[in-house]
């Protein structure tokens, strides 16, 4: 049985209707034809598999798995997989078109992807998700490829999930293809610098943002997963004071600053960040209003909404989770002053790194992780710099910039391919 609620369910629908109003404004701003605004808004290939799951006690269940290829003019796919409950073709053909725009914004060679299966992964042991993975991998198999499409972990999916992967796609192509996949372990072509690299990215952008001194800069984290909790512990190394983070159960607070390491440790002895000694309980939205200098979404699409953006009092918010803003909660914070560094812009790390890895497993080499870092930070910053100079030429937010730049570049690819693809 599906462990999801009725507002999960129209979730997808709603990421949908937010990446779509987005691209219409950058395809309005770039004056794009309407044949060519179609075309970006349609996805160039989805397919929807059936994904059948021995179980442990041997019943079976049959789950619902999703890739979706948004855009491939300027490169193979690139997206990861997630495992949720909730997920849905709606959220993951949002999820891929996001994609799209983040890789051309940032200058990698990509088109947009994303996958999904529809389970809890929570409530499935190992070896029924090593099942599920490969009899999904074996479905969408026509689809990927290291020149075709190129999946990576994302929420509910790790380096496991990919080793899986690889080692599935590898097995019917009758040799290892490390570049089937990113995201993997490091024995199998994996790269330095993967596993914090979203993380690290929401640092950077965090840092350009804020144009002077990070030291004392009072932070919140919403989701403690692999995203918040690796940006939480960056944000303190720089000198920020993270006084709230929270999980799906609930939030804890410490005005002085939490011990983010310590905080951690209490996570992964117990599972979840509530019983936290050194803090006080909070609930999961007042987090969302707490009078802090950063706010960092860093869990699921749709967390700030036209409901509970007058009452964020954060000065600047840094999109770590994918669609985290809808656009009645945009116009409302805007309005307010509120800085928003946008998803396809601030969490842009975790496929930059992954574009890092994929390139060293096409030369067969491996590069140090002070080359990795240096790659990183270049091309955030330049991304960032480059949605700076745009928000301010033409009056924009960040997120119309980085649309315009994104949608922008993808559109000349388009143009200069001609009709196809
Ligand atoms: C994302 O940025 O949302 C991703 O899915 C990362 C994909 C990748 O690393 O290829």
């Amino acid at each position: 049985v599906p462990s999801t609620t009725p507002a999960q369910i129209t979730a997808g629908r709603e990421a949908l209707a937010s990446a779509l109003f987005q691209l219409d404004g950058a395809a309005e701003r770039l004056g794009l034809d309407d044949g060519l605004r179609a075309m970006l808004a349609t996805p160039r290939r989805s397919l929807t598999v059936a994904v059948p799951v021995r179980r442990e006690d041997g019943g079976m269940d049959v789950v619902q798995g999703y890739r979706v290829q948004h855009n491939v003019s300027r490169g193979p796919a690139k997206g990861g997989i997630r495992f949720h409950p909730a997920t849905d073709i709606h959220e993951v053909t949002a999820l891929a078109m996001w994609m799209t725009w983040k890789c051309a914004l940032v200058g990698i060679p990509y088109g947009g992807a994303k996958g999904g299966v529809a389970v809890d992964p929570a409530r499935y042991t190992t070896n029924e998700l090593e099942r599920l993975t490969r009899r999904y991998v074996n479905e969408i198999l026509p689809l990927i490829g290291p020149e075709k499409d190129i999946p990576a972990p994302d929420v509910g999916t790790d380096e496991q999930t990919m080793a899986w992967i690889m080692d599935t796609y590898s097995v019917n192509a009758g040799y290892a293809v490390p570049g089937v996949v990113t995201g993997k372990p490091m024995p199998l072509g994996g790269s330095l610098g993967r596993a914090g690299a979203t993380s690290r990215g929401v640092q950077i952008a965090a840092l350009c943002a804020l144009g002077r001194s990070p030291e004392g800069v009072t932070v919140a984290v919403q989701g403690f997963g692999k995203v918040g909790a690796a940006a939480a512990q960056y944000l303190a190394d720089a000198g920020c004071k993270v006084v709230a983070v929270s999980d799906v159960t609930g939030a804890v607070y410490a005005p002085g600053g939490l011990d983010v390491p310590a905080l951690a440790a209490h996570v992964a002895e117990t599972g979840q960040v509530l019983g936290y000694r050194h803090a006080d309980a909070l609930g999961l939205d007042e987090l969302l209003e707490l009078d802090v200098d950063l706010l960092v979404p860093a869990a699921l699409e749709g967390a700030i909404t036209e409901a509970n953006a007058p009452r964020v009092r954060a000065r600047m918010i840094v999109e770590g989770a994918n669609g985290p803003t809808t656009p009645e909660a945009d116009r409302i914070l805007g309005a307010n002053g509120t800085l928003i560094v946008p998803d396809i812009l601030a969490n842009a790390g975790g496929v930059i790194v992954s574009y890092l890895e994929w390139v060293q497993n096409i030369q067969s080499c491996s590069w140090t992780e002070s080359q990795i870092e240096r790659k990183l930070r270049d091309l955030m910053e330049s991304a960032f710099g480059e949605v700076k100079s745009v928000a301010a030429e033409r009056d924009l937010t960040l997120r119309e910039a980085a649309h315009v730049i994104g949608v922008g570049r993808v559109a000349e690819a388009h143009r200069m391919r001609g009709l196809y693809p």
